[in-house]
């Protein structure tokens, strides 16, 4: 969009990525979000994780209700392998270097850039003129989130790709403005054989922790016999799996099914065709449910015991917050002296 010139700073690697507590997290946000971001940690680069409750209030949340689910959100991270001593563990509004890299970025995107997004359109639907301002200027705060940290890379899935290609052209317009090379054009990290779980109702649609049909997904709270029936009436087509991956290129439901399978037993598509292929799904979707049940169990057992100690959430919350706030309030006050904000008290510290 921008033609900036070429990167000359060498950035530190580091990752930066977010879930939005803006309701119960599902099987998609497991397999494209969390999931990794655990691997990531082994990677020997610096994580930093962050429940974006900032953007959650995009769209109304019930102000007990969001609290209830930020700490639900950050026992579905250590309970799947986020480890808060090894990464940094935060909610958004902790920090507020968002919210003022955000403004800063505000001003620095261009309208056009934001009419292009289609998960704005996806959400707001037909209601442009009713939804959050917040709702349209959400991918510039999700640029600040990632930027505050000058974070070279962000594990997310397919349908945050959009997002991440605008934090790559405000980054490089921010530094062809002010004539720095100040934040990085950030690389979206988007691996594994679930980038996009669909809907169980629709294998078209993504899995949604807010779509109103609770039977489209799988919630990590989700007991065994939830998970089974769930499973158990997941739309598909009457065919059997077909021999090879190709034969699922017109069959989203059954694509979906073998995607998931093959995220959660870490296999490849071809590998789950190549096991059962030719199979009905009176076989398959008993055995995709044993498997789900075998790894999701153990999470939603520890998302439970650690629920019960809210005052050692807290606790870790807010250290990660301390943490983060080191890192992001230079980078904050570094950009405010850029754009040519007087820093008299930064300046006293
Ligand atoms: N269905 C999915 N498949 C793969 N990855 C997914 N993610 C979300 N849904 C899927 C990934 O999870 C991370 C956090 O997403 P988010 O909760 O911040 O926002 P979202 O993408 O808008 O997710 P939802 O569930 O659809 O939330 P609501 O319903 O509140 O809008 C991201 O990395 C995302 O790619």
């Amino acid at each position: 969009m921008t033609d900036a010139a070429p990167q000359k700073t060498t950035f530190k690697p580091r990752i930066f990525s977010g879930i939005q507590p803006s309701g119960g997290l599902t099987l998609g946000n497991y397999l494209g979000a969390l999931k990794r971001f655990a691997e990531k940690q082994n990677e020997g680069i610096e994580t930093i994780y962050c429940l974006v409750d900032l953007h959650a209030i995009t769209v109304w949340q019930d102000p007990d209700r969001l609290r209830q689910q930020t700490y639900e959100a950050a026992a579905a991270f250590i309970a799947s392998g986020v480890d808060p001593r090894r990464s940094i563990l935060f909610n958004q509004s902790q920090v507020s270097a968002h919210a003022e890299l955000g403004w800063i970025f505000n001003c620095v995107a261009r309208l056009g850039w934001m009419n292009r997004m289609t998960q704005f359109k996806d959400k707001a639907g037909k209601h442009t003129e009713q939804v959050s301002l917040g709702l349209y200027a959400y991918p510039s705060l999700m640029a600040a989130d990632i930027l505050a940290y000058h974070a070279t890379m962000v594990p997310v899935g397919e349908d945050q790709k959009q997002h991440v290609e605008l934090t790559r052209d405000i980054a490089q317009k921010f530094n062809h403005d002010y004539g720095v090379d100040f934040f990085p054009v950030t690389e979206p990290l988007i691996e594994g054989a679930a980038t996009r779980v669909m809907s169980l109702r629709d294998g078209t649609r993504k899995m949604s922790k807010s779509d109103p049909s609770d039977a489209s997904r799988i919630n990590l709270t989700d007991d065994a016999d939830t998970i089974a029936t769930k499973f158990r009436k997941a739309k598909t087509d009457p065919e059997p799996l077909p021999d090879s991956v190709e034969g699922l290129q017109d069959r989203p439901d059954a694509r979906n099914l073998v995607n998931i399978y093959a995220a959660l037993a870490d296999l490849t598509p071809a590998e789950v065709i190549a096991q059962y292929g030719g199979q009905g799904f009176g076989a398959f979707k008993p055995a995709l449910a044993d498997l789900a049940v075998a790894k999701l169990e153990p999470i939603s057992a520890e998302m439970k015991r650690l629920m019960a100690d809210t005052a050692e959430l807290d606790r870790i919350l807010g250290d990660g917050a301390d943490r983060a706030d080191a890192i992001a309030q230079p980078i904050l006050d570094r950009a405010y002296d850029i754009v040519g904000m007087i820093r008299s008290r930064a300046r006293a510290r």
